[in-house]
């Protein structure tokens, strides 16, 4: 996959796509990147990138000419077949389904949105699709980027070590994880549990598999409600369920 990244602060792509997976993944070309700073598509002296809001109000925009000029230079003739993604605080909530969608594509473009926005015509011209990562403010749309694009690398085929590693975070997705745990068996008093250490393959699946049904049951109840449950599940559920009601969400 290529994904064209267009921004007023590429620095701050460095030291999070630079390591571990993602620099492997570019490494060995499952995925390329390209950084644009909007800025070098001004065309007025002082390479202004943002403007006072018409309507008054505080904050800047982010001017359409530099953002226009940028994704039309880099993506040409594939502008119109590649999605160009705007991260912004009015996108759709990103999950791990959006991100299975947006993977099937050889190409990407994502604009970052900075101070209080992009000008609309922004919208209206270029954008495809509007991207957040979450009901909470950030500074603007660059760490958000770099969240949908670690997302991805880790559905392109080959960018992890096992070629079904992704495969089974949908079934991940579907219940929280129980505990992990490894060297050494007692720590300060806390010991791993016994069926870990002596198991029997078939007893730590189940174990495990409980581990993480009561999880969710404590902390994610609504996600039970779209799980695939067996019958040993939902007899253990019922046992929970017995036992005290779920948290409030
Ligand atoms: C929603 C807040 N807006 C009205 C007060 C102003 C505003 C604040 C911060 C507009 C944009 C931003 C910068 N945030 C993003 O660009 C952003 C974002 C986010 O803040 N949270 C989650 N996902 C995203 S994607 C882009």
């Amino acid at each position: 996959m290529h994904i064209d990244i267009f921004t007023l602060f590429p620095a701050m792509f460095e030291g999070p796509l630079t390591e571990s997976i993602l620099k492997r993944a570019q490494e060995n070309a499952v995925l390329s990147l390209s950084l644009y700073n909007i800025r070098d598509y001004t065309t007025d002296r002082h390479h202004i990138t943002d403007d006072t809001p018409y309507g008054g109000g505080g904050g800047m925009v982010m001017k359409v000419e530099p953002i226009v000029a940028a994704v039309e230079s880099v993506l040409g003739d594939r502008l119109g077949q590649t999605p160009v993604i705007l991260t912004s605080p009015q996108g759709r909530v990103l999950t791990h389904q959006i991100a299975l969608d947006l993977a099937g594509h050889e190409r990407l473009a994502i604009i970052c949105g900075h101070y209080e926005g992009v000008d609309e015509r922004v919208r209206q011209l270029l954008v495809t699709e509007e991207i957040s990562i979450g009901d909470y403010v950030l500074t603007g749309g660059e760490l958000p980027a770099m969240v949908l694009i670690d997302v991805l690398t880790r559905l392109l085929p080959g960018a992890l070590g096992a070629p079904d590693a992704a495969q089974n975070d949908s079934h991940a997705i579907g219940l929280l994880e129980g505990p992990h745990y490894t060297r050494p068996p007692q720590y300060r008093g806390l010991s791993v549990p016994e069926v870990l250490i002596n198991g029997h393959h078939a007893r730590i699946t189940r174990w495990r598999r409980e581990q993480a049904l009561r999880r969710t049951w404590q902390r994610r109840p609504e996600l039970l409600l779209s799980a695939r449950l067996d019958n040993a599940d939902q007899n253990f559920l019922a046992q929970l369920a017995e036992e005290d009601a779920p948290p409030p969400s």
